[in-house]
């Protein structure tokens, strides 16, 4: 895969404009976050990249999650940023700070210069690729800690397993979620966005969460294409059929 020209613009543009659209409780120095950012990886050997350094770009960039707006997503990429965005108040990863700089870039170091690698990461060791692991873990397990309030987890029937034990969802924001903040996990299951349709709540992989959620002992509710769910997946079918054409 390629990675992403010019992300240092990009990353710097996308925080300015950030800041301009949203009220912040601190001002954050935009090239500062940059090099606090590209410092974990830039003119290293990608096996030499000490990932805990991306502690302190979470840190520097991180903002308040409403209380009830924070929404995680596993196999609805496409569908669940298209609905938060349509019913308002909440927030997803992507939509706040840490998540809205990166999302969608691919980056990667190299010892020489210019220090980033703009052809390709993928090195024979992987580390990379665990680097980038490491990278979106880290982020999740901020995005979790940071909720309170009423959560939704919006998953897609139609992918098997609709819930996956080895999501980032599973492994890093369940299991980070504040027991003192969060009071309620809804689980939001949509049919009907891709071909098959497997489970329902009470079923598969969706009972196996509910389980799993009673051990970590938070309440949940769980509802199959609800009402502007409903809505909004012929609103996004439509969407795609006329995109596709
Ligand atoms: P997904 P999810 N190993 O749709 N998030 O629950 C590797 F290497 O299945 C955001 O995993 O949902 N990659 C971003 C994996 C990235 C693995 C990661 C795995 N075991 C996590 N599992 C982002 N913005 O890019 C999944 N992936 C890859 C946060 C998969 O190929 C969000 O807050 C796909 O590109 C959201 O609540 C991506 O991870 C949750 O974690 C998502 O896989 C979504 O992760």
């Amino acid at each position: 895969a390629g990675t992403t020209p010019r992300i240092d613009q990009i990353f710097i543009g996308r925080c300015s404009d950030y800041q301009a659209s949203h009220t912040m409780e601190h001002e954050v120095d935009c090239h500062e976050l940059w090099m606090t950012f590209s410092s974990v990886f830039a003119n290293l050997d990608p096996c030499k990249v000490q990932t805990a350094g991306y502690d302190k770009f979470i840190e520097k960039s991180s903002v308040p999650i409403p209380q009830d707006g924070s929404v995680f997503w596993s196999g609805t990429y496409d569908f669940t940023h298209s609905y938060v965005k349509t019913v308002g108040n909440l927030y997803t990863l992507e939509d706040v700070l840490p998540g809205y700089l990166v999302n969608s870039l691919t980056w990667c170091g190299q010892e020489k210069s210019p220090g980033i690698n703009y052809e390709t990461c993928s090195d024979p060791q992987g580390c990379n690729k665990n680097n980038t692991y490491d990278f979106w873990a880290k982020m999740s397990t901020w995005f979790a800690k940071s909720a309170s309030g009423s959560v939704q987890v919006i998953l897609n029937a139609g992918r098997d397993p609709a819930f996956a034990s080895d999501s980032f969802f599973a492994k890093f924001e369940l299991p980070n979620l504040p027991h003192d903040k969060v009071n309620k996990i809804e689980i939001i299951v949509v049919h009907g966005i891709d071909g098959k349709d497997n489970p329902k709540c009470g079923s598969g992989s969706i009972k196996e969460l509910q389980s799993l959620i009673e051990q970590y002992n938070f309440a949940w509710t769980c509802a199959d294409n609800p009402g502007l769910i409903i809505i909004f997946t012929f609103r996004f079918n439509f969407y795609l059929t006329y995109q596709k054409e």
